[in-house]
């Protein structure tokens, strides 16, 4: 079973839901840049504050912000992680591409739930966070559409890249992640 993995997927695939299901199952430390981001935000700190405007409109937080948050926790994780919502731009994966290099962790698959924009809506509608109304939405479908969908090419050439059927029930798109991955 490989084990230095990357989910990606538009807002509503399904990225947490099935990292939750594979890292307990497999062991694997859960690194979702939108739970630790939460985390901030309820901490109250300063970061967590201007983290919560840029989220609630459903725009992406700074790079910075979140490299820094993802950098220390990747270091002296030996047992196999699983990058849950980052990276989310080029700039974004260019930079974990050289902490990987140095730390000498070379992602082995990228895993891309892809899901049908109604499909997406009807589920984020349901879920009813802060930032899941139609208008921030819609928003983030384009920011995905915009900054993140074009690293499903750049790790497509890579040869690390396994497209999965988001479409259905929770077990059976699980079910597909672990073939895949096996
Ligand atoms: P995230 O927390 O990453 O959230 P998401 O993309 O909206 O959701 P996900 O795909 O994980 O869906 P989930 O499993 O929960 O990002 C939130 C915000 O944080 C971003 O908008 C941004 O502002 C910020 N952020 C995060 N990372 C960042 C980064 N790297 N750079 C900058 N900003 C960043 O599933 C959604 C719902 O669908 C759930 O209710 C679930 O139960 C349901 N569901 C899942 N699978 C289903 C299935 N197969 N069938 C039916 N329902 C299903």
């Amino acid at each position: 079973m490989k084990k230095k993995l990357l989910f990606i997927g538009p807002p509503g695939a399904g990225k947490g839901t099935q990292a939750n299901l594979f890292c307990k199952k497999y062991g694997l430390v859960h690194l979702s840049t939108g739970d630790l981001l939460r985390d901030e935000v309820s901490s109250g700190s300063a970061l967590g504050l201007e983290a919560s405007e840029v989220m609630n409109k459903g725009e992406l937080v700074t790079d910075e912000l979140v490299l820094s948050i993802v950098e220390g926790r990747l270091v002296n994780l030996n047992k196999g992680w699983l990058l849950d919502g980052f990276p989310r731009n080029v700039n974004q994966a260019n930079s974990l591409c050289k902490l990987l290099e140095k730390i000498n962790q070379p992602l082995e698959a990228v895993i891309s739930i892809k899901v049908s924009d109604d499909y997406l809506i009807k589920r984020l509608l349901a879920r009813g966070r802060k930032d899941d109304n139609e208008e921030v939405i819609a928003n983030r479908l384009k920011i995905y559409r915009d900054k993140t969908s074009p690293l499903i090419d750049l790790y497509s050439k890579q040869g690390i890249l396994v497209g999965i059927d988001g479409n259905a029930e929770i077990d059976v798109v699980f079910s597909c992640i672990e073939k895949a991955l096996g």
